[in-house]
């Protein structure tokens, strides 16, 4: 299973906030070596730290397939540089970002990408989304649920975009 996280908190020409997230599922899904198997709901949060950014819009893509992971990371990174993605700082207000929360289970520190992503268990705006399209996935190295990590999570405001 391969799980990718979509955010985005800022629109890009001609595209609001959520259209660059829908378009950017679009990009992924047309990668080659990957079959699509669902995406969850959008949703809406306020950025993670607190700041004055726009709320983020996020979501949750699930493929199977048996990409190489520095390419897989590539492909996405030349998405996100397609919509307009610049990088100031590493919580930047962005146009899209594509993160690789999990591929089969690989666990790795180096070289890049980490996997499992290093923060996905801390964060509701990815959790929630898997709970939709993975409900039995399992935190690679946690070795906890989704359903437990999500639930012990410290309160972090999600709900659904809704426009
Ligand atoms: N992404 C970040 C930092 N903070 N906050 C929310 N709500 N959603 C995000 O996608 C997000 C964030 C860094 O990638
Ligand atoms: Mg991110
Ligand atoms: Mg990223």
């Amino acid at each position: 299973m391969i799980l990718i996280a979509v955010g985005a908190n800022l629109p890009s020409p001609g595209k609001t906030v959520l259209q660059n997230c829908e378009a950017a599922v679009a990009a992924v899904r047309a990668l080659p070596g990957m079959n699509f198997v669902a995406l969850s709901t959008w949703y809406r949060s306020a950025p993670i730290p607190n700041s004055d950014q726009p709320d983020y819009c996020n979501g949750v893509i699930r493929l199977e397939g048996q990409p190489d992971p520095a390419g897989l990371m590539m492909d996405l990174l030349l998405i996100e540089d397609r919509f307009g993605r610049t990088r100031e700082n590493p919580n930047a207000a962005r146009t899209l970002d594509l993160d690789l929360i999990d591929l089969n289970g690989v666990v790795r520190t180096d070289p890049s990408p980490i996997l499992p992503h290093p923060r996905a268990h801390t964060r509701a705006f990815v959790l929630r989304p898997i709970l939709d399209v993975a409900p039995g996935w399992r935190h690679p190295t946690k070795r906890a649920s989704v359903v437990t990590l999500f639930a012990e999570l410290p309160q972090q405001e999600i709900q659904p975009w809704a426009d």
